[in-house]
């Protein structure tokens, strides 16, 4: 069995269909929760899956460093590891080890550094992470590239996409044949509409499963990144899935979604719930904040997650600040369970071409800042 992509509706730009793999089925657009380290931050698996998360995110760079992929391997791979049997996509490393490593040399090799955790050396190559992801028994293999740093000029990101397509040819080429699995190539280019038009044809020609956009959500802005979204998805192949890495807040989903994006992945519904950030329909709500201290109304009336059926405001107050790991595990249920809940309608929007008036009301019902 292969990895396929079957686009069921579009509307406008925006598209929704199902990738098939042998570990399930896929609903696009989809949002996948970042696993990094082999779980997803104060949740089971099952409650993962129960929020609507249909593949989650792994990456190459942590799990390398610890616990190893070949130990992972030899406790039967990423899915057996961390008791999820669903799609797992990941990372090819490269990303982590720029934004998370002081000691690095970047050459036409690969990329030497020295780990985060313990200070060791190890060089990572397109070689190397297709083999750790095939160790891994990742279904879906980026492609390892250099993710351009922004601002670039011209030239600096002319000769870093350049080097990212060499290294696609290269991951291509030790993938070989895993029928199965899918390797999705990544797009680069920075803001430059002919470099990333470039980047396009050098990727087809190659001729991957999927094709991620990368090199955006790094400091540029919404309105640059939406920019960009306006041409680069048109640039990759219809009819196969597009990814946008890394990103990111609700309503840069939405836009990248009306834009053509099929996949995307983000800490933040994980990560700020961990800090008492919450996403509701009508906002952000910071559980910090000292007036929820008293208030015994639920985060969020509409929701159906745990933590808005059976606490209050000013339980979720009480337990973020007291540092309690319950406050982490419910505000990340409920992030995750907005997050899926947008893409759930998002997807029945593009279904029923009435992607324009979800949008409408999805910024409608929205106030700026804390709510
Ligand atoms: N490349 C890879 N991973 C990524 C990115 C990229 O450009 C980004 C950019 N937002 C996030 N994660 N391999
Ligand atoms: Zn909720």
């Amino acid at each position: 069995m292969t990895v396929s992509f079957r686009r069921l509706a579009t509307d406008g730009k925006a598209r929704t269909g199902v990738i098939s793999t042998p570990r399930g089925e896929i609903r696009t657009p989809a949002f996948m929760p970042v696993g990094t380290a082999a779980t997803v931050k104060a949740m089971l698996p099952e409650n993962v899956r129960a929020t609507g998360a249909d593949i989650l995110l792994g990456n190459t760079y942590h799990l390398m460093l610890r616990p190893t992929a070949e130990r992972i391997a030899r406790l039967g791979g990423l899915h057996r590891f961390m008791n999820w049997e669903r799609p797992i996509l990941t990372d090819s490393g490269g990303f982590q080890v720029m934004s998370l490593t002081a000691l690095r040399k970047l050459t036409e090799e690969g990329v030497r550094f020295k780990s985060h955790i313990d200070g060791s050396s190890h060089h990572l190559t397109p070689e190397r992470s297709m083999e750790i992801q095939r160790l891994l028994g990742s279904d879906i293999v980026m492609a390892f590239d250099e993710c351009t740093p922004f601002p670039a000029d011209e030239k600096t990101a002319r000769k870093s996409m350049e080097l990212s397509m060499r290294w696609a040819q290269r991951s291509r080429d030790a993938f070989g044949d895993r029928p199965g699995h899918a390797l999705f190539g990544i797009q680069q280019g920075s803001v430059f509409p002919d470099q990333r038009a470039e980047s396009a044809e050098k990727l087809r020609a190659i001729d991957f499963d999927g094709y991620a956009v990368g090199g955006l959500a790094v400091g540029e802005g919404q309105k640059m990144m939406f920019d960009v979204l306006d041409y680069a998805p048109n640039m990759l192949p219809e009819e196969k899935p597009r990814y946008l890495m890394g990103v990111g807040k609700p309503d840069d989903i939405v836009g990248a979604v009306e834009r053509g994006i099929d996949m995307m992945d983000c800490v933040l519904p994980s990560r700020s719930g961990r800090t008492g950030q919450a996403f509701t329909r009508r906002g952000v709500v910071n559980l910090r904040n000292a007036r929820h201290a008293d208030d015994p109304r639920p985060l969020d009336e509409e929701c159906g997650c745990p933590a808005c059926r059976s606490y209050s405001r000013g339980y979720l107050h009480h337990v973020i600040r007291a540092q309690e790991i319950i406050g982490s595990m419910l505000l990340t249920w409920h992030n995750l369970h907005y997050y899926q809940e947008l893409m759930q309608g998002l997807r029945d929007a593009i279904a029923a071409e009435a992607l324009a008036a979800f949008v409408r009301d999805f910024h409608a019902t929205r106030a700026e800042g804390d709510i």
